[in-house]
């Protein structure tokens, strides 16, 4: 079975796409299992550039068809912050529940009716060639003023899914599978991964 590399440092990634690429004709392996420890800069501007920019260069070290994702929190009483710098906010060396802290208290005088935000994430799958296929999804709510629920990863604790009570770290890794942005790009990236399979 051809292999498709799940080109991520990030573990919570790594698990869900374990389970939202089942049943797909590839054999899936991580940077962790070739051994390839490198983190590449991610030196874009959007989230399109950086997904793009990992899904080329681990393929390139690889040699397989790769697929990375670049991913981030938009709020809108941030102008969209933190984005594109979803993993750097609040400075480096800094940890998830540190990250969900110090956004809890910068909108700590915002009201409820002003939370609003999306979880966004562009995929992009690329072959040894240099050629690439690229999918996005999002996922629509609002930021809680507390953390609430253990599972998931990142900001997950924090953020309230739109049409349902509970914080997104308080669903199942199936129920959060359906419908989140990373979710949401895996069916256009099933898609074309179904395309490629050989
Ligand atoms: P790789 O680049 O190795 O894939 P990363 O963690 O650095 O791993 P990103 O650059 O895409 O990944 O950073 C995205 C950050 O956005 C991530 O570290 C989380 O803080 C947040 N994030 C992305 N998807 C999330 C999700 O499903 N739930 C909660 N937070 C998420």
């Amino acid at each position: 079975m051809q292999r498709l590399l799940i080109a991520t440092h990030n573990r919570g990634k790594v698990s869900e796409y374990a389970e939202i690429l089942d049943g797909l004709p590839f054999e899936l392996v991580t940077l962790d299992e070739l051994g390839i420890r490198d983190d590449v800069q991610e030196t874009g501007a959007t989230l399109q550039e950086n997904a793009r920019l990992k899904a080329l260069t681990y393929s390139a070290q690889s040699g397989l068809l790769a697929l990375a994702d670049d991913s981030g929190l938009e709020v809108d009483a941030l102008g969209g912050a933190p984005g594109v710098y979803s993993k750097r906010y609040a400075g480096k060396g800094k940890s998830d529940a540190d990250r969900n802290v110090y956004l809890l208290e910068k909108l700590s005088a915002v009201p409820r009716a002003e939370r609003a935000a999306r979880f966004r994430c562009v995929i992009v799958i690329a072959d040894a060639q240099g050629h690439t296929w690229t999918s996005e999804g999002t996922c629509e709510g609002e930021i809680a003023f507390t953390a609430r629920g253990t599972n998931g990863f990142g900001y997950d604790p924090i953020f309230i899914v739109r049409g349902d009570d509970r914080h997104l770290a308080e669903f199942s890794p199936q129920e959060k599978n359906a419908i989140s942005h990373r979710g949401r790009a895996a069916v256009g990236a099933r898609k074309i991964l179904a395309q490629l399979a050989n």
